[in-house]
């Protein structure tokens, strides 16, 4: 007898929603990733074809990350305040792990219905139809499923948004969530027009100068910790302005502390810009693990926050970074106790830090 896949039940049940929709509005989560930027532009460009009335619409008003800003499309977002028929549009989000993420309340409360397309393995499924793949590598990958269910035609500037979110989630297509079905699926993109070198310097060397500065400032900090496990650093209000960086700098910072020889958690602890009001302190902090034996979603759940095994971030208010690392430093002396992992340099085999690594989560 013939199972039911439950990716390819959601995968239909939300094509067809799609495709029946009149008026949508498309959102992701605020300081979006090329991941939520690509796949709302991508799948904006994808209904409107079919001749749905879409449109794009950000809560945050903070610049987009300057590695994301060659995305054709990113200026017909709408930012900050809502559209006036909002609560008539179908709101459909991509990449949002849970409905606050957002970032705007009276919409997810305004709208008709909701339909909630993510790979975050904690999603909270806040959609009235939820097509959530845990183990894809992105939201982008599972659009291009989606897209090829409703019958869109991948045009290259719908390949093109697509590539970059498979590129940037996957890690460039180095961690374990990259299957081979996610190197497939960038192979047929890039077969339709995708210009990937492009992209590549677009994304990862056109770095402004006032980021470099920043990561200065960074690896200046750098608190090493649990037996050389953890790599924590810190960036205050002052390193932004004094360097000239936006908050959209952080971008991809915390991945170089990961890169460090024997690291395996890395914490990036940054100030956010609603803290010069002189309220409590507010901190983002960033997380990356490099092994599924350590799970960073579980650390900043803690906190009230939440991601994947390997990435996760939570905000933080009336703690300073001293506490914070502190916090970090118990937990993850915990997880390596749980692990079995003892300090860097002691029994490198035993860390499993460069196997392949299965995620537990759905494959697409
Ligand atoms: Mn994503």
């Amino acid at each position: 007898m013939a199972t039911v896949n439950p990716v390819e039940q959601a995968l239909q049940a939300v094509a067809e929603a799609l495709k029946a929709e009149a008026r949508v509005l498309i959102t992701c989560h605020v300081n979006p990733d090329g991941d939520a930027a690509g796949s709302m532009i991508a799948l904006h460009r994808a209904l409107t074809q079919l001749g749905v009335d879409s449109i794009m619409y950000l809560a945050s008003t903070e610049p987009v990350a300057v590695e994301w800003r060659f995305l054709a499309g990113l200026a017909e977002v709408i930012r900050g305040g809502l559209p006036d028929d909002y609560q008539f549009r179908t709101l459909v989000a991509v990449d949002c792990g849970n409905a606050e993420r957002i970032g705007n309340d009276d919409l997810v409360r305004a709208a008709p219905r909701i339909i909630n397309i993510d790979h975050h393995a904690d999603n909270t499924r806040f959609g009235e139809i939820n097509l959530v793949v845990g183990g894809a590598s992105s939201t982008a990958e599972i659009l291009f499923f989606l897209l090829q269910r409703m019958e869109v035609n991948v045009s290259p500037e719908i390949a093109e948004a697509l590539y970059t979110g498979i590129l940037v989630d996957s890690g460039r297509f180095q961690y374990a969530s990259a299957s081979p079905s996610t190197f497939r699926v960038a192979a047929d993109l890039i077969s339709r027009g995708v210009d990937h070198t492009a992209i590549f310097r677009y994304v990862y060397e056109t770095v402004p100068l006032s980021k470099v500065k920043l990561s200065c400032r960074m690896f200046d900090r750098l608190t090493i910790a649990c037996g050389g496990r953890l790599a924590a650093a810190v960036l205050e209000m002052s390193d932004f302005n004094e360097t000239g960086a936006d908050g959209s700098a952080t971008e991809g910072l915390v991945d170089s502390l990961r890169a460090i020889d024997g690291v395996l958690v890395a914490a990036l602890i940054y100030a956010q810009s609603g803290n010069q009001g002189g309220g409590a302190p507010l901190y983002r902090i960033s997380l990356r693990s490099s092994t599924e034996r350590i799970s960073v979603q579980r650390i900043a759940k803690a906190k009230g926050g939440g991601g994947h095994v390997q990435a996760a971030g939570a905000s933080i208010t009336g703690e300073t970074p001293a506490q914070i690392i502190s916090f970090l430093t118990e937990r993850v002396d915990a997880a390596l106790k749980r692990a079995g992992i003892k300090a860097a340099g002691c029994d490198r085999a035993a860390t499993g830090e460069t196997a392949r690594g299965e995620s537990p989560d759905q494959k697409l």
